[in-house]
């Protein structure tokens, strides 16, 4: 039997790497599209693969955008990929603020590029989409596949688009195609500029003496905090199953930012006491120095402010289930080298 071929767009962040690892592990033959940069042309940003132990010699990496409609038909083309998994994105929602159209070209537009390229070129290839969470907005917790999605971002609107296409592409064309909701999920290897990480190396540069307080915008959001390691199995696991669906991945728990900094300096010994509110709420430490104080760049245009998900179909259907809870999430992301 021939080796199945997998094509990751986004491969160079924390999930494409995760999955890249667990494909590989599968047997597969692993094709990542990198977009270049003029910066740092376009491999120097692949050093998470090298923190995770993957070897870049054990995937085909591709200099592309999916932005571009040729580039996509070109590498279908060129690759014909049994299966592809579409993590590119804009994927940090204060960002999709600034650059909207960015987010919505990458997310919407290459999302479009991809499902046409599928079906015109190997319309029997399975399509893994990355739908978030952030699709949901403020609809009441916990969300599942059926709550109404209400978006406040440019980033969970374009996202909400790419997973409406996903779906006509399965009703219209036949094609297989999949909307994994996936609810927030971290690890050692999760971009500085996003809450936990920040905490993260904000607590280890605390503990080392290099960094007195850290700054954060809204302490009250709520998150459903997963690890990236069981997000890209349960990716995996949807693209096995016999008939192309929608499926939330999560774990049912819900933390504040608050709760997260607390759990994180709890894993360096420390012990955080919160006084005052809104703008002037500080976290001391033992000794009484400010730890943690709340800064108004940090907050949203529109906050989104509690998530939590009801993983009950995957868990039923796929037999998907997280293995880290929150305090491991803390812990492995504490232990994880700095970034
Ligand atoms: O870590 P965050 O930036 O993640 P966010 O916005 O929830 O998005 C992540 O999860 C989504 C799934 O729901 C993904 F689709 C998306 O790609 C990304 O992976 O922020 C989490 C919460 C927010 O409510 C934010 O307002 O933390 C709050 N927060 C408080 N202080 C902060 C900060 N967020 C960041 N990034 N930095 C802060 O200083």
């Amino acid at each position: 039997m021939s080796v199945k071929k997998a094509l990751i767009t986004g491969i160079a962040g924390q999930d494409g790497v995760y999955l890249a690892k667990y494909l590989i592990a599968q047997g597969y033959e692993v094709h990542g599209l990198v977009r270049w940069d003029s910066d740092v042309g376009a491999f120097d940003r692949l050093s998470r693969f090298g923190r995770l132990g993957v070897s870049l010699d054990d995937v085909t990496l591709h200099i592309g955008d999916v932005c571009d409609p040729h580039n996509t038909l070109d590498l279908f083309y060129h690759i014909r990929p049994d299966m592809i998994y579409n993590l590119a994105a804009v994927s940090h929602v204060a960002v999709s603020f600034k650059t909207p159209t960015a987010a919505f070209d990458v997310i919407s537009t290459g999302t479009l590029n991809l499902l046409e390229a599928m079906r015109r070129l190997t319309p029997r290839a399975r399509f893994y989409q990355a739908s978030s969470s952030e699709m949901f907005g403020n609809a009441p917790a916990p969300q599942n596949e059926d709550t109404a999605m209400m978006p406040c971002s440019p980033y969970g609107i374009a996202k909400l688009s790419a997973y409406h296409l996903v779906r006509l592409y399965r009703a219209q064309y036949d094609v297989f195609a999949v909307n994994g909701i996936l609810f927030n999920h971290e690890s050692p290897l999760r971009a500085h500029d996003f809450v936990t990480q920040k905490i993260v190396q904000g607590v280890k540069a605390i503990s080392a003496g290099r960094q007195d307080c850290i700054a954060l915008g809204n302490l009250d959001a709520r998150r459903d905090w997963g690890h990236a390691r069981d997000y890209v199995r349960g990716m995996f696991m949807m693209m096995q199953s016999d008939v192309p669906d929608d499926f939330v991945l999560a774990t049912g728990q819900m933390h504040s930012v608050r709760s997260f900094a607390e759990a994180a300096f709890a894993c360096a010994g420390m012990t955080i006491s919160w006084q005052g509110e809104g703008l002037d709420e500080v976290g001391i430490d033992d000794g009484g120095t400010v730890r943690v104080r709340v800064d108004e760049a940090f907050f949203r245009p529109q906050e989104l402010h509690a998530l939590c998900g009801d993983a009950s179909k995957a868990q039923r259907m796929l037999g998907w289930q997280p293995s880290y809870d929150f305090q491991a999430l803390v812990r492995d992301m504490m232990e994880g080298a700095d970034v």
